[in-house]
């Protein structure tokens, strides 16, 4: 897609993203920006049960499955492979986060997750915020960049329109889960599970609750999910968070 067509169907899209707090773009990679980023992608899971460490996990590999087996995650990919900041496909989801933040988008964080061939994992229900430290405010847009086509039967994204409107919830671990892994305690009426083409993106609001369930596929699903925000890495120490953490720190007078 060229740069003007993608900023024609940017107004509809920022629309979108205001009233359901996630949208859809399609066609914004060509074969070739995917393949670039598989290839960049793909090698950080090899071996990956020998990679193991606080950024890098299996979150489906309970009860003794090997890791590596059931959903491989890797947060910030980019220390791993920074030409991932390089990338076709980086430099054009910096330019739509721009768009939707009418502001200079920088990187905030980045994270891949494969869910391998017929692996039960579901992402559970949760808002991107919930992994955030308590208190700490990120007013970020992310992108869930698929590499292949994803639908409800390989792990697409859940969505549900118009929860970015509604409050930060509890978040919360749970005894059948990986220890990373935070869920939130919903049970929506209205969901939706966008299919996409490998090419296509969708982006969401820190609050908008979502989750993405097994892969009962041949195939495994990649999907690199990048974060962009006004401050960049700085987000974390913006003035209303550390004030925050300022009185979060001082005595109860
Ligand atoms: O890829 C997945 O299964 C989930 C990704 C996700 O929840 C996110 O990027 O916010």
């Amino acid at each position: 897609m060229s740069a003007s067509a993608i900023s024609e169907e940017m107004c509809t899209n920022k629309d979108a993203y205001h009233r359901d707090g996630f949208a859809v773009m399609r066609g914004v990679f060509s074969v070739r920006e995917i393949n670039e980023l598989g290839a960049l992608l793909d090698p950080l899971f090899c071996n990956f049960e020998h990679k193991l460490s606080r950024k890098i996990r299996d979150v489906g590999a309970l009860e003794g499955m090997q890791p590596g087996s059931q959903q491989p995650e890797i947060d910030r990919a980019t220390l791993l492979e920074p030409g991932l900041f390089e990338s076709a496909v980086f430099r054009k989801v910096q330019g739509i986060a721009s768009d939707v933040l009418n502001h200079k988008a920088r990187y905030v964080f980045d994270h891949a997750i494969c869910k391998m061939p017929h692996t039960e994992t579901n992402t559970v229900w949760h808002q991107d915020r919930g992994y955030m430290k308590a208190n700490t405010t990120l007013d970020t847009v992310n992108f869930w960049i698929p590499l292949q086509d994803v639908t409800p039967e390989n792990g697409t994204l859940n969505y549900v329109p118009g929860s970015h409107e509604g409050e930060f919830l509890d978040h919360h671990g749970d005894s059948t889960l990986h220890p990373h892994v935070l869920t939130a305690e919903v049970e929506p009426e209205n969901v939706c599970s966008p299919s996409l083409e490998a090419g296509d993106i969708c982006f969401h609001h820190p609050l908008t609750i979502h989750s993405a369930g097994p892969n009962r596929t041949d195939r495994s699903r990649l999907a690199w999910s990048v974060h962009f925000g006004s401050y960049g890495r700085l987000e974390y120490l913006k003035p209303a968070n550390l004030l925050n953490m300022i009185r979060k720190g001082l005595p109860q007078l």
